[in-house]
Protein backbone atom coordinates (compact mmCIF):
# COMPACT_ATOMS: atom_id res chain seq x y z
CA UNK A 1 0.00 0.00 0.00
CA UNK A 2 1.22 3.49 -1.14
CA UNK A 3 2.06 6.18 1.65
CA UNK A 4 -1.63 8.12 0.25
CA UNK A 5 -3.97 5.65 0.87
CA UNK A 6 -3.75 5.14 4.50
CA UNK A 7 -4.42 8.72 4.83
CA UNK A 8 -7.50 8.90 2.39
CA UNK A 9 -8.60 5.44 4.04
CA UNK A 10 -8.22 7.55 7.39
CA UNK A 11 -10.43 10.54 6.14
CA UNK A 12 -12.84 8.56 4.52
CA UNK A 13 -13.62 7.36 7.72
CA UNK A 14 -13.90 10.48 9.35
CA UNK A 15 -15.97 11.21 6.72
CA UNK A 16 -18.42 8.29 7.27
CA UNK A 17 -18.24 9.00 11.16
CA UNK A 18 -19.32 12.72 10.09
CA UNK A 19 -22.45 11.68 8.33
CA UNK A 20 -23.61 9.28 10.46
CA UNK A 21 -23.84 11.48 13.25
CA UNK A 22 -26.94 12.05 15.69
CA UNK A 23 -28.18 15.21 15.85
CA UNK A 24 -29.40 15.73 19.08
CA UNK A 25 -31.18 18.70 21.10
CA UNK A 26 -30.48 18.49 24.93
CA UNK A 27 -33.51 20.07 27.45
CA UNK A 28 -32.48 19.66 30.86
CA UNK A 29 -33.05 21.33 34.39
CA UNK A 30 -29.63 21.65 35.07
CA UNK A 31 -29.39 23.55 38.38
CA UNK A 32 -31.77 21.54 39.92
CA UNK A 33 -30.13 17.62 40.55
CA UNK A 34 -26.36 17.58 39.70
CA UNK A 35 -27.02 14.18 37.62
CA UNK A 36 -28.01 16.82 34.16
CA UNK A 37 -24.66 18.42 34.69
CA UNK A 38 -22.63 14.98 34.79
CA UNK A 39 -25.20 13.84 31.52
CA UNK A 40 -24.04 17.80 29.67
CA UNK A 41 -20.35 17.03 29.88
CA UNK A 42 -20.82 12.75 28.70
CA UNK A 43 -22.36 14.29 25.99
CA UNK A 44 -19.71 16.24 25.13
CA UNK A 45 -17.27 14.10 25.32
CA UNK A 46 -19.66 11.37 22.69
CA UNK A 47 -18.19 11.52 19.43
CA UNK A 48 -21.22 9.56 18.04
CA UNK A 49 -23.56 12.50 18.53
CA UNK A 50 -23.39 16.27 17.64
CA UNK A 51 -25.15 18.84 19.84
CA UNK A 52 -27.27 21.53 18.54
CA UNK A 53 -28.85 23.48 20.90
CA UNK A 54 -29.07 23.45 24.83
CA UNK A 55 -32.67 24.61 26.50
CA UNK A 56 -32.97 24.64 30.00
CA UNK A 57 -36.04 23.77 31.77
CA UNK A 58 -37.91 24.37 35.19
CA UNK A 59 -38.16 26.64 38.07
CA UNK A 60 -35.19 29.89 37.31
CA UNK A 61 -34.33 28.83 33.80
CA UNK A 62 -32.64 32.35 33.12
CA UNK A 63 -30.20 31.52 35.89
CA UNK A 64 -29.95 27.83 34.76
CA UNK A 65 -28.69 29.43 30.91
CA UNK A 66 -26.34 31.60 32.50
CA UNK A 67 -25.27 28.40 34.36
CA UNK A 68 -25.21 26.21 30.90
CA UNK A 69 -23.42 29.10 29.72
CA UNK A 70 -20.47 29.52 32.07
CA UNK A 71 -19.79 25.49 31.87
CA UNK A 72 -19.35 26.15 28.24
CA UNK A 73 -17.07 28.89 28.69
CA UNK A 74 -14.63 27.00 30.92
CA UNK A 75 -15.05 23.56 28.79
CA UNK A 76 -14.49 25.66 25.47
CA UNK A 77 -17.77 24.68 24.08
CA UNK A 78 -19.16 28.18 23.25
CA UNK A 79 -20.15 27.24 19.54
CA UNK A 80 -23.39 25.41 20.61
CA UNK A 81 -26.55 27.60 21.31
CA UNK A 82 -28.45 27.59 24.25
CA UNK A 83 -32.20 28.44 24.56
CA UNK A 84 -33.94 29.62 28.07
CA UNK A 85 -36.97 27.83 28.62
CA UNK A 86 -40.42 27.86 29.80
CA UNK A 87 -39.63 29.72 33.33
CA UNK A 88 -41.90 28.07 36.03
CA UNK A 89 -40.36 29.61 39.60
CA UNK A 90 -37.68 31.31 40.90
CA UNK A 91 -36.23 28.88 43.07
CA UNK A 92 -32.26 29.56 43.72
CA UNK A 93 -30.78 26.90 41.65
CA UNK A 94 -28.06 24.13 43.68
CA UNK A 95 -25.29 25.15 41.92
CA UNK A 96 -25.53 28.97 42.72
CA UNK A 97 -22.05 28.88 44.27
CA UNK A 98 -20.13 27.77 41.40
CA UNK A 99 -22.37 30.10 38.78
CA UNK A 100 -21.54 33.00 41.36
CA UNK A 101 -21.84 36.35 39.72
CA UNK A 102 -21.53 35.10 36.05
CA UNK A 103 -22.31 37.63 34.08
CA UNK A 104 -24.27 36.77 30.34
CA UNK A 105 -22.84 39.88 28.88
CA UNK A 106 -19.22 38.65 28.25
CA UNK A 107 -20.47 35.46 26.41
CA UNK A 108 -19.63 34.85 23.29
CA UNK A 109 -21.76 32.30 22.03
CA UNK A 110 -25.59 32.66 20.68
CA UNK A 111 -28.37 32.54 23.70
CA UNK A 112 -32.18 32.17 22.56
CA UNK A 113 -34.37 34.05 24.70
CA UNK A 114 -37.11 31.82 23.64
CA UNK A 115 -35.88 28.28 23.63
CA UNK A 116 -39.26 26.37 22.82
CA UNK A 117 -38.99 28.49 19.29
CA UNK A 118 -35.40 27.76 19.05
CA UNK A 119 -36.25 24.14 19.50
CA UNK A 120 -39.02 24.38 16.85
CA UNK A 121 -37.06 26.51 14.20
CA UNK A 122 -34.14 23.89 14.72
CA UNK A 123 -36.24 20.74 14.16
CA UNK A 124 -37.82 22.25 11.08
CA UNK A 125 -34.75 23.59 9.38
CA UNK A 126 -32.48 20.08 10.05
CA UNK A 127 -32.47 17.99 7.24
CA UNK A 128 -31.93 14.74 9.35
CA UNK A 129 -34.49 13.63 11.89
CA UNK A 130 -33.57 15.35 15.15
CA UNK A 131 -33.37 13.33 18.54
CA UNK A 132 -34.34 15.29 21.69
CA UNK A 133 -32.61 14.29 24.60
CA UNK A 134 -34.98 14.86 27.31
CA UNK A 135 -33.79 15.04 30.71
CA UNK A 136 -36.20 17.05 32.96
CA UNK A 137 -40.05 18.06 33.65
CA UNK A 138 -41.33 18.22 29.98
CA UNK A 139 -42.52 21.37 29.75
CA UNK A 140 -40.67 22.54 26.93
CA UNK A 141 -41.84 19.79 24.95
CA UNK A 142 -45.36 20.38 25.75
CA UNK A 143 -45.27 24.11 24.55
CA UNK A 144 -43.84 23.36 21.54
CA UNK A 145 -46.13 20.63 20.52
CA UNK A 146 -48.69 23.24 21.06
CA UNK A 147 -47.14 25.62 18.82
CA UNK A 148 -46.17 23.78 16.03
CA UNK A 149 -47.71 19.90 16.35
CA UNK A 150 -45.83 18.89 12.68
CA UNK A 151 -42.10 18.91 15.14
CA UNK A 152 -43.43 15.02 15.92
CA UNK A 153 -43.01 14.01 12.54
CA UNK A 154 -39.00 14.86 12.39
CA UNK A 155 -37.93 13.91 16.04
CA UNK A 156 -37.61 11.32 18.36
CA UNK A 157 -37.70 11.56 22.07
CA UNK A 158 -35.18 10.02 24.39
CA UNK A 159 -36.04 10.95 28.25
CA UNK A 160 -35.01 9.97 31.41
CA UNK A 161 -38.31 9.63 33.28
CA UNK A 162 -40.97 6.93 34.75
CA UNK A 163 -40.79 3.74 37.09
CA UNK A 164 -42.58 0.67 34.80
CA UNK A 165 -41.71 -1.91 37.64
CA UNK A 166 -38.80 -0.56 39.77
CA UNK A 167 -39.00 2.61 42.12
CA UNK A 168 -36.17 5.48 43.62
CA UNK A 169 -33.22 3.42 45.22
CA UNK A 170 -34.49 0.14 43.93
CA UNK A 171 -37.36 -0.05 45.44
CA UNK A 172 -39.41 -3.25 44.03
CA UNK A 173 -42.37 -1.75 43.18
CA UNK A 174 -43.55 1.42 40.52
CA UNK A 175 -43.83 5.21 42.04
CA UNK A 176 -43.89 8.27 40.88
CA UNK A 177 -40.56 9.91 38.98
CA UNK A 178 -39.68 12.95 39.30
CA UNK A 179 -39.66 14.60 35.58
CA UNK A 180 -43.08 12.89 34.91
CA UNK A 181 -44.70 14.31 38.68
CA UNK A 182 -43.30 17.64 38.10
CA UNK A 183 -45.58 17.97 34.84
CA UNK A 184 -47.93 15.07 34.46
CA UNK A 185 -50.05 17.22 31.35
CA UNK A 186 -46.77 17.86 29.97
CA UNK A 187 -45.66 14.32 30.07
CA UNK A 188 -48.62 13.15 28.76
CA UNK A 189 -48.88 15.33 25.90
CA UNK A 190 -45.53 14.24 25.08
CA UNK A 191 -46.85 10.44 25.02
CA UNK A 192 -49.51 11.64 23.07
CA UNK A 193 -47.89 12.82 20.09
CA UNK A 194 -46.65 10.31 17.25
CA UNK A 195 -42.90 10.02 17.46
CA UNK A 196 -41.21 7.18 18.79
CA UNK A 197 -40.04 7.34 22.53
CA UNK A 198 -37.46 5.73 24.24
CA UNK A 199 -37.45 6.02 28.18
CA UNK A 200 -34.75 5.31 31.04
CA UNK A 201 -36.46 5.19 33.88
CA UNK A 202 -35.95 4.40 37.66
CA UNK A 203 -35.74 0.58 36.99
CA UNK A 204 -32.35 0.95 34.77
CA UNK A 205 -31.13 4.24 36.70
CA UNK A 206 -32.53 4.66 40.13
CA UNK A 207 -29.26 3.14 41.65
CA UNK A 208 -26.57 4.41 39.39
CA UNK A 209 -23.41 5.86 41.19
CA UNK A 210 -19.65 6.00 39.93
CA UNK A 211 -17.69 5.03 43.04
CA UNK A 212 -13.97 3.58 43.48
CA UNK A 213 -11.99 3.60 40.35
CA UNK A 214 -14.46 4.74 37.95
CA UNK A 215 -14.60 7.93 40.63
CA UNK A 216 -11.65 8.30 40.89
CA UNK A 217 -10.45 8.30 37.73
CA UNK A 218 -12.97 11.19 37.11
CA UNK A 219 -12.08 13.53 39.85
CA UNK A 220 -8.33 13.02 39.32
CA UNK A 221 -8.82 14.05 34.86
CA UNK A 222 -7.44 17.34 33.97
CA UNK A 223 -9.68 17.59 31.15
CA UNK A 224 -12.05 20.74 31.21
CA UNK A 225 -15.47 18.92 31.05
CA UNK A 226 -14.46 16.85 33.81
CA UNK A 227 -13.07 19.61 35.98
CA UNK A 228 -16.29 21.57 35.33
CA UNK A 229 -18.20 18.29 37.04
CA UNK A 230 -16.01 17.76 39.80
CA UNK A 231 -16.21 21.63 40.86
CA UNK A 232 -19.97 21.57 40.07
CA UNK A 233 -20.73 18.59 42.50
CA UNK A 234 -18.41 19.61 45.35
CA UNK A 235 -20.53 23.31 44.93
CA UNK A 236 -23.91 21.20 44.87
CA UNK A 237 -25.90 22.54 47.44
CA UNK A 238 -26.85 19.00 48.43
CA UNK A 239 -22.90 17.66 47.99
CA UNK A 240 -22.40 17.73 51.88
CA UNK A 241 -25.59 14.53 51.94
CA UNK A 242 -22.79 12.20 50.26
CA UNK A 243 -19.90 10.33 51.01
CA UNK A 244 -16.55 11.48 49.72
CA UNK A 245 -15.09 9.43 46.73
CA UNK A 246 -18.54 8.38 45.15
CA UNK A 247 -21.00 10.38 42.73
CA UNK A 248 -24.79 10.71 43.41
CA UNK A 249 -27.14 9.18 41.26
CA UNK A 250 -26.48 10.00 37.78
CA UNK A 251 -29.89 9.08 36.10
CA UNK A 252 -29.89 11.11 33.21
CA UNK A 253 -26.76 10.07 32.07
CA UNK A 254 -28.35 6.62 31.00
CA UNK A 255 -30.95 8.74 28.60
CA UNK A 256 -27.72 10.47 27.33
CA UNK A 257 -26.71 6.77 26.38
CA UNK A 258 -29.41 5.71 24.46
CA UNK A 259 -29.76 8.36 22.01
CA UNK A 260 -26.84 6.83 20.10
CA UNK A 261 -26.94 2.50 21.64
CA UNK A 262 -28.60 0.28 23.09
CA UNK A 263 -26.37 -2.24 23.94
CA UNK A 264 -25.51 -2.23 27.15
CA UNK A 265 -29.07 -2.02 28.32
CA UNK A 266 -31.86 -4.62 28.17
CA UNK A 267 -34.66 -3.25 26.24
CA UNK A 268 -38.29 -3.88 25.78
CA UNK A 269 -41.13 -2.15 24.55
CA UNK A 270 -43.74 -1.77 27.19
CA UNK A 271 -47.23 0.22 26.36
CA UNK A 272 -48.05 2.60 28.68
CA UNK A 273 -50.26 5.40 30.15
CA UNK A 274 -49.23 8.01 33.04
CA UNK A 275 -52.20 8.14 35.77
CA UNK A 276 -52.72 11.27 37.54
CA UNK A 277 -50.29 11.09 40.48
CA UNK A 278 -47.26 10.24 37.53
CA UNK A 279 -46.85 6.44 37.72
CA UNK A 280 -46.15 5.26 34.29
CA UNK A 281 -48.66 2.46 34.46
CA UNK A 282 -48.24 -0.75 31.86
CA UNK A 283 -51.52 -0.91 30.30
CA UNK A 284 -52.56 -2.61 26.76
CA UNK A 285 -54.41 0.44 26.12
CA UNK A 286 -51.35 2.67 26.17
CA UNK A 287 -48.44 3.94 23.52
CA UNK A 288 -45.47 2.08 22.98
CA UNK A 289 -42.39 3.25 24.58
CA UNK A 290 -39.37 1.21 24.29
CA UNK A 291 -37.81 1.26 27.86
CA UNK A 292 -34.70 0.56 29.17
CA UNK A 293 -35.28 -1.83 31.93
CA UNK A 294 -31.94 -3.12 33.09
CA UNK A 295 -28.16 -4.04 32.48
CA UNK A 296 -26.83 -5.67 30.06
CA UNK A 297 -23.29 -4.64 31.05
CA UNK A 298 -23.59 -2.26 33.94
CA UNK A 299 -19.56 -2.06 33.74
CA UNK A 300 -19.15 -1.42 30.05
CA UNK A 301 -21.39 1.37 30.56
CA UNK A 302 -19.43 2.74 33.78
CA UNK A 303 -16.66 2.57 31.41
CA UNK A 304 -17.74 4.03 28.63
CA UNK A 305 -19.47 7.47 30.81
CA UNK A 306 -15.66 7.67 32.65
CA UNK A 307 -13.96 7.92 29.08
CA UNK A 308 -16.86 10.15 27.49
CA UNK A 309 -16.15 12.27 30.92
CA UNK A 310 -12.01 12.12 30.61
CA UNK A 311 -11.83 11.86 26.97
CA UNK A 312 -9.07 9.17 28.44
CA UNK A 313 -8.87 5.22 28.02
CA UNK A 314 -10.35 3.43 31.83
CA UNK A 315 -8.27 0.70 32.56
CA UNK A 316 -9.91 -1.21 34.97
CA UNK A 317 -7.49 -4.11 35.42
CA UNK A 318 -5.06 -1.79 36.72
CA UNK A 319 -6.73 1.19 38.48
CA UNK A 320 -9.85 -1.15 40.33
CA UNK A 321 -6.96 -3.09 42.24
CA UNK A 322 -7.40 -2.13 45.39
CA UNK A 323 -4.09 -1.68 47.76
CA UNK A 324 -4.31 -5.24 48.67
CA UNK A 325 -4.44 -6.19 44.63
CA UNK A 326 -7.85 -7.45 45.40
CA UNK A 327 -9.59 -6.96 41.76
CA1 LIG B 1 -32.54 16.21 35.21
Amino acid sequence: MNSVLPALYGSMLCLAAQTTLTPVILDTDLGDDIDDTWALAMVLGCPQLDLKLIVTSTHDTEAKTRLVAKILERVGRTDIPIGTGVKTGDREINQAKWLGNYDLGSYPGKIYEDGVQATIELIKSSSAPMTLLVIGPQTNLKEALLREPAIAEKARVVSMAGSVEIGYRGKPEREPEWNIRCDVAAARAVFAAPWAITMAPLDVCGTLVLDGAHYAHVAASDTPRAVAVIENYRAWKHFPNYPEGRSSVLFDTVAAYLTFDEALCEMKTVNLSIDDEGNTVPDETGRPVRCALGWKNLDGFKRLLVEALTGKPFRPAEEARGPEGDP
